[in-house]
This record gives C-alpha cells, structure tokens and sequence, in this order.
C-alpha cells in the first residue's frame, strides 16, 4: 500500500522532471540572459578543525556570516552586469579597473566597487579556506617550494619574519600574501578585499599569482585574540596547508 508522502513524492519528481526537460528546450538566448550565481562553498574541515589556533566559533561566523554576504553581494552585482555572464573571477579581476577592458562595459561605478568588494572578498576568503588544514595535518613545503623560499628571502625563518612583518604593518583591513611574480617569490599585501589579482586596482608590482593569503581583518581573530593579531599570526602558521600550497607553486 503507498503511503501519502511517498505519492506526493513522486508527483514531485514528475514536475520536476518536467521542469528539467523544460529547461533544456529553452532556446539560448534565453539562457544567456542571467548570469551564474556563485555559490558559499562548504568548508573543507568541520568549524573546530583550526582549534586552538583559530576557534570554531570565529569560523562558524567567518564563514556563514562574512563569507555569505561577500557571496550575496558578488551575485547582486552580477545580476546588475549581465555582459559578465560567464566570466570567471579572475577575468573579472583581471579587468576590473583598466579602460581597455571589457569590464569598462559595466558603466554604474557602484557595480563595479561591489564587484571589487564583494568578488574579492569571495576570492579571497575561498583562496583562505582551501589554504588552512588541522595543525596536525598542516605538513611542510614541498623541497621545491623551500628552494624557492631559501632563494628568495633566504631561509623559512626568514620568509616568516618578513611575511609577519607585512600582516602586522597593514593598516585597518586587508590581507598578507606571498605571491608568484616574474619567476620570483614576493611578500606583499593589500587593503581590504582587494587581491593581487586586480589589474588596474593593485599596484603593478604586487600582481602576480597568490600561493599563500592571511586575512588580517579584526573578523578573522577579534572573538578570541582581541586586538592581539601577532598572536594570531603566529596561530595562522600552525594550519596552513602546506600540501596545497606546494601545489599551487608546483602549478606555476
Ligand atoms: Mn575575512
């Protein structure tokens, strides 16, 4: 005998399966018209992975409070700039700011400040995630990602000092970063969400490609280290990710 849920269940498999083949049928253009949303991706660990170094309560509104509205406000923006249908983040950025770019079509200046804003703060903040692991699970450089590191700031110890030095300096909000430019490892960062991705935005010499990012936002440490960010700092280097950022470099 079927139970009641189990036919409303398949009427709803029927509709939705009507509005499946309905999609298909529509004609491209139609299609074309709304740009993809982009999505909060899941976490890659639970919220008290990072623990103690960074404590479940400041991921979990890290997360699904900043990083959800970065989400929210990217997808606003995009349904304001439908030439972007399409585009990647990197070729938004790419574009975001330079006069000879196809994002110069996206005349309303408020567009393409929320694209800056918000884009880069989902960039950035996905970029974080995916760069962070369980302390335990943290590992190494790679052997060619050290040579790297020897070669252009001298030795790990030094890198650290210079790369904390730049966290500590920034002013107000922004990020650290260690970024790929020309063949060569650089310390660099920027103010708040911008990336050096951003043509146009970010100085020339800070471009490049991003192997390693430290949001120094107050939201990232202020729930439990207050106004102390160089502890915070040094917590941050107990989780990185060093599998999946001797990735990012073996990629170059
Ligand atoms: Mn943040």
């Amino acid at each position: 005998m079927e139970m009641p849920h189990t036919r409303s269940n398949r009427r709803q498999f029927v509709k939705l399966s009507a509005l499946a083949a309905g999609a298909v049928m529509l004609p491209s253009r139609a299609m074309a018209q709304a740009p993809a949303a982009f999505s909060l991706p899941a976490l890659p660990y639970a919220f008290n992975a990072l623990e103690p170094h960074i404590d479940a309560r400041t991921m979990e509104i890290h997360h699904g409070k900043h990083h959800a509205a970065y989400v929210a406000g990217l997808n606003a923006a995009l349904e304001k700039a439908p030439e972007l249908k399409g585009k990647s983040l990197e070729e938004i950025f790419a574009g975001i700011n330079v006069a000879d770019e196809y994002i110069t079509a996206v005349a309303d200046e408020s567009v393409r400040t929320a694209l800056r804003n918000h884009g880069g703060g989902h960039w950035n903040h996905t970029f974080f995630w995916n760069t962070l692991a369980p302390a335990g699970k943290s590992g190494a450089p790679s052997p060619e990602l050290l040579k790297a590191i020897d070669a252009s700031f001298g030795s790990m110890d030094d890198f650290k000092k210079a790369f904390n030095e730049t966290a500590t300096k920034r002013f107000g909000s922004g990020w650290a970063w260690l970024i790929s430019a020309k063949g060569k490892l650089r310390i660099i960062s920027t103010a708040n969400q911008d990336n050096p991705l951003m043509k146009g935005i970010v100085p020339d010499a800070d471009l490049g490609t991003p192997l390693l990012g430290l949001d120094v936002w107050e939201h990232a440490y202020y729930l439990h280290y207050q106004n102390r960010r160089a502890d915070y700092i040094n917590a941050w280097w107990r989780v990185i990710n060093w599998a999946e950022v001797s990735r990012k470099f073996a990629a170059l």
